[in-house]
């Protein structure tokens, strides 16, 4: 029996860069995930007859969240909902789903590496037809129902069984549970040289990790690399995914992901290493003593794409947030290919894809992805490494190197500062907001300003506008200082700053790069008064 149940609006359902992210507690409010949910279902246009496509990371909060949608979704008309088995997709699979089935869309329930357990985060979004996240005229939609609402219809009845993969009926809609790796595994082997990976992996030199840090990746992770590539069995780490991440941090970076960045910096490391996020579409890739920057890892697997058979053609263009490195825009270059600019976050590369104007995209916060899909994709990302170095019988850092050789480097850090109070993040905003009309031509410590700005893009597919993307200011040298506050904390506000400088010197290009940026990273502070106004004296992150 449909029932309509009353509630109110809750002022704070606005999306982020990446959907609805919010304590677990928050969403455990009376009516808060059905509100939102409602509202959700009210933008996205006409559900009736739809197939819809719900999944999770397996997160605490998953398996509830999905039966709530799920007798939601029989009231507002869907006809057949494909759900992976246990509640569980990771987001690129999800993607990878909405797309081979034809799906109106999919709803994903992740916080992607934000911690998980009661005390954790949990979070939602809706991805479109083409798999990918919902555009900001969909998001905002979303929020603005969701503060106009006063009610939901929901199913009174039982739980469905998500433990057994098969067709079942909720009355007349159909509810497949489908095995959460099976698809994405296979569009994988479609896309890379997997006869070519699996000799590399089977040589009996080539040592491999992979950790998947409590999350989801680790079933994908297990068939794709131990069983489908013939890697050792115990290559993946961490790999049975925990409702709590084992009480970790699952965000691949050198400081989260410390237990394998040790083992890879030891004297008889590993020869490749690799991680994923909570939700599976970051990655991390490392060698043997050697960390690759995500932004050199795009600019790196642009320019080796043609040993890939998926991309063997050559790639229509590339696509990075604002606040990515260059380094891929010199592959560009030489590739003379298109090179794009974008906000943070992956719904900004969606119409370029669909446009098909570009063909790998990617972010300095450990996403990368291509027009496979239209999500980050973590494993995919490892899989493209493999399979470079699987041909060009290389390690790791001497392709590295080379690169830098070949193109030059471009030295890059980020550094975060997490839970500063909000009105704090305000004030360093506005300071630099002043401060930009007068900077172009300046001297600041011995750079020159050739502009700076707040970033506002333009898409040049569908002509929306977004503004107020980030503070940019930009040297004439190439080196760059940026800043932005984070759109998925849950907590205050964090702030990231990113710089970058440009180097083609042969002779500087193995520098350390934090000593390299010092003197961009002291401008920064002078900039923002970082110090002065937060009282913080060092990052809380640095990657
Ligand atoms: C962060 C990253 C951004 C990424 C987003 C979602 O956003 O900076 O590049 O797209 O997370 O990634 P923000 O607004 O906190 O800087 V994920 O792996 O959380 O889906
Ligand atoms: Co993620």
């Amino acid at each position: 029996m449909s029932t309509t149940i009353h509630s109110q609006p809750f002022i704070d359902q606005r999306p982020g860069t990446s959907g609805l992210r919010k304590r677990v507690r928050v969403f455990q409010q009376k009516h808060y995930l059905e509100n939102f949910v409602q509202a959700m279902f009210d933008a996205i246009g006409d559900t009736e007859n739809q197939t819809l496509v719900i999944g999770g990371d397996g997160r605490f909060y998953n398996e509830t969240a999905i039966q709530t949608i799920v007798k939601m979704a029989i009231v507002n008309g869907f006809k057949r909902l494909i759900i992976g088995q246990h509640g569980l997709l990771s987001t690129p699979a999800a993607s990878c789903v909405i797309r081979k089935y034809n799906a109106f869309g999919g709803v994903i329930l992740s916080a992607s590496h934000n911690p998980a357990g009661q005390e954790g985060d949990f979070g939602i979004k809706f991805n479109i037809r083409n798999g990918g996240p919902a555009p900001e005229s969909i998001t905002e939609a979303i929020y603005q129902l969701s503060q106009k609402i006063s009610s939901y219809q929901i199913m009174d009845c039982d739980d469905i069984s998500l433990s057994e993969t098969g067709t079942q009926y909720l009355q007349d809609m159909q509810i497949d549970i489908i095995d959460p790796v099976a698809d994405y595994a296979e569009l994988m082997a479609d896309i890379f040289d997997f006869p070519a990976i699996r000799a590399l992996l089977c040589n009996g030199r080539f040592q491999m990790r992979f950790d998947a840090m409590h999350a989801i990746t680790g079933p994908y992770a297990k068939e794709i690399l131990e069983k489908r590539l013939g890697a050792e069995t115990g290559t993946v780490i961490n790999g049975v995914p925990q409702a709590d991440f084992a009480g970790g941090h699952p965000d691949p970076n050198l400081t989260y992901a410390a237990e394998l960045v040790e083992e890879m910096f030891a004297e008889t490391g590993p020869d490749f290493g690799a991680a994923s996020d909570g939700d599976g579409d970051r990655n991390m890739i490392l060698g043997h003593g050697i960390f690759v920057t995500p932004s050199d890892s795009l600019a790196i697997l642009a320019a080796n794409a043609e040993l890939i058979p998926a991309y063997q053609k050559g790639l229509k263009g590339i696509a990075r947030s604002m606040p990515t490195s260059q380094a891929a825009d010199r592959v560009a270059q030489a590739l003379n290919i298109s090179m794009y600019e974008t906000p943070t976050g992956w719904k900004f590369f969606g119409n370029l894809m669909d446009a098909d104007m570009v063909t790998l995209c990617g972010e300095e916060s450990f996403g990368t992805g291509s027009n496979h899909i239209r999500e980050k994709d973590g494993l995919w990302a490892v899989l493209f490494w493999l399979n470079i170095l699987a041909i060009r019988q290389q390690s790791v850092s001497e392709i590295v190197r080379q690169h830098w050789q070949k193109f030059g480097r471009n030295y890059y850090t980020r550094h975060d500062y997490e839970e500063i109070p909000t009105e704090f993040a305000n004030q360093l905003i506005e300071r630099l907001q002043i401060q930009l009309a007068d900077l172009k031509g300046k001297s600041l410590n011995g750079y020159i300003v050739d502009y700076a700005d707040n970033f506002s893009y333009h898409d040049p597919v569908d002509n929306s506008i977004a503004e107020n993307q980030g503070i940019r200011i930009c040297f004439t040298d190439g080196s760059r200082i940026i800043f932005r506050l984070s759109g998925t904390g849950t907590q205050g506000a964090t702030l990231r700053v990113y710089i970058e400088a440009i180097e083609d010197n042969p002779d500087k290009l193995f520098e350390d790069t934090q000593t390299r940026l010092k003197d961009l990273i002291a401008l920064a502070d002078e900039l923002a008064g970082i110090k002065s106004i937060t009282g913080r004296t060092a990052p809380t992150v640095i990657t």
